[in-house]
């Protein structure tokens, strides 16, 4: 009973960790939740796109599965910016909160250029893993341009 108990409380510690009108019990929980999530994110990606560029051997089980990482956790960092989030020093521009609307179409456009990619990484096709990595860095680059300081 106690591990069916242990179980249930694990699954719906996961499934709470996702919503985007999640709260944050201080601001600065809200800024270390998103960027733990883009850190996540950005190294399963780097390793893909390091693969497209020759730079890395490729392995088509690791670029797959390290793709389905980068998708999962591209849906998390949105949660983490939140109204007040905004105040604790980071690269993040107060423009991000002043043109909300701007910024969630980037992260959209950015989960599913993700989403793609780990779709193409499932093919084993080098050709459609590069044109999908290219898809996705710019989707990264164009909000990092915006909304992120330098
Ligand atoms: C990365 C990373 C980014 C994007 C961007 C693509 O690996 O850290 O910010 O790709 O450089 O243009």
């Amino acid at each position: 009973m106690k591990k069916l108990q242990a179980c249930l409380f694990a699954i719906s510690a996961l499934t709470l960790a996702v919503p985007a009108s999640a709260q944050f019990a201080k601001a600065e929980d809200a800024v270390k939740y998103r960027q733990s999530a883009l850190f996540v994110m950005q190294q399963n990606f780097s390793r893909v796109a390091g693969m497209a560029a020759g730079k890395i051997p490729f392995d088509a089980k690791v670029a797959a599965d390290s793709a389905a990482v980068a998708e999962f956790t591209s849906k998390l960092p949105w949660a983490g910016f939140g109204p007040g989030s905004d105040k604790p020093e980071s690269k993040a521009k107060p423009e991000i909160w002043a043109n909300k609307a701007k910024f969630d179409d980037y992260a959209t456009k950015m989960q599913t250029e993700m989403a793609k990619l780990a779709v193409a990484t499932k093919s084993g096709n080098l050709d459609s893993i590069k044109l999908a990595v290219n898809a996705t860095g710019g989707t990264c680059k164009s909000c990092h341009d915006d909304f992120r300081a330098k």
